[in-house]
């Protein structure tokens, strides 16, 4: 098995000419002021990562975010027996507006116990005009966040699908007409993290400007899509876990970035 990702990024047109100066003197330095495009992963036999590879270049070159000027894919062999993981049951929503989607995510995320200081704290990140690379994590009660890059944010990594299970998802998805590749992804990012003890929820607003449907996902009820999130054309989005006061921050980052999980 080998884990592929992908990430790909442009340098902010404000930081345009600095930054090319920056790189001329050092062609190996990472632009430091380089704007997020898309990014994605998953885990491949090797057979496939041509093919997963050049899906992922497709992808990062034709994003409705705008070009980049730097893809980066890294192709690494997975050596530790992937956890196995179960997918989270999914389900959609009636939603017609964000300030809709706000009360139920509100609600929801009351109801497991999250305060109202970490919600609010957690759509001053779903809501930033700066999108981050990856998730901030947020304290259940005290709110407080506790990812140590704030730009960066945490990335899950190192998730992938079954192929006898992929194949009976998308078929279910199909049912529904939500049979899509961003789907699939979103809800093995979900299922992976869910799965671990210390996170209660997640929150995900996609950054793309035309995806309008959000989700919310904890083990307690699954991973539940919200149609109208946000108004279309916006390019804010974010994804936020929520967090127990008492979480091991450092075991929670390596399970979520490093350990490798399939989803059953
Ligand atoms: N790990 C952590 N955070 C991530 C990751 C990752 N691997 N990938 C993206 N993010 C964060 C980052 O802040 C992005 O700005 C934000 O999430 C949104 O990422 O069922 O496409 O890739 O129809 O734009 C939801 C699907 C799609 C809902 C979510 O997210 C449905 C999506 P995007
Ligand atoms: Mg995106």
């Amino acid at each position: 098995m080998w884990g592929i990702r992908m990430r790909a990024s442009k340098i902010s047109s404000k930081f345009k000419v600095k930054s090319a100066k920056l790189k001329h003197k050092n062609p190996e330095l990472r632009t430091p002021n380089s704007e997020h495009i898309s990014g994605a992963e998953g885990i491949y036999d090797e057979s496939e990562i041509p093919k997963a590879c050049e899906s992922y270049i497709k992808r990062a070159l034709t994003h409705s975010r705008g070009k980049p000027d730097e893809i980066v894919i890294t192709i690494e062999k997975i050596r530790q027996k992937p956890k196995k993981i179960p997918l989270l049951p999914v389900a959609t929503l009636k939603c017609n507006s964000p300030e809709k989607a706000r009360e139920i995510i509100t609600q929801k995320l009351k109801s497991l116990g999250i305060s109202k200081k970490a919600i609010d704290n957690g759509f001053v990140v779903l809501n930033a005009k700066k999108t981050m690379r990856g998730a901030s994590l947020i304290l259940l009660k005290s709110g407080v966040r506790v990812e140590p890059d704030k730009e960066r944010g945490i990335r899950v990594s190192r998730m992938g699908i079954e192929k006898s299970t992929e194949k009976n998802l998308s078929e279910k998805l199909s049912k529904a007409k939500i049979n899509t590749t961003t789907v699939k992804e979103a809800l093995v990012l979900a299922s992976k993290a869910a799965s671990w003890p210390d996170v209660i929820a997640e929150v995900c607003i996609s950054d793309d400007p035309d995806y309008t449907t959000g989700y919310i996902a904890a083990k307690e009820f699954g991973y539940l899509r919200i149609p109208n999130i946000k108004r279309g054309k916006e390019t804010h989005g974010g994804r936020v876990f929520f967090i127990r006061e008492t979480a091991d921050i450092a075991s929670l980052i390596s399970y979520l970035e490093r350990k490798s999980a399939i989803i059953i």
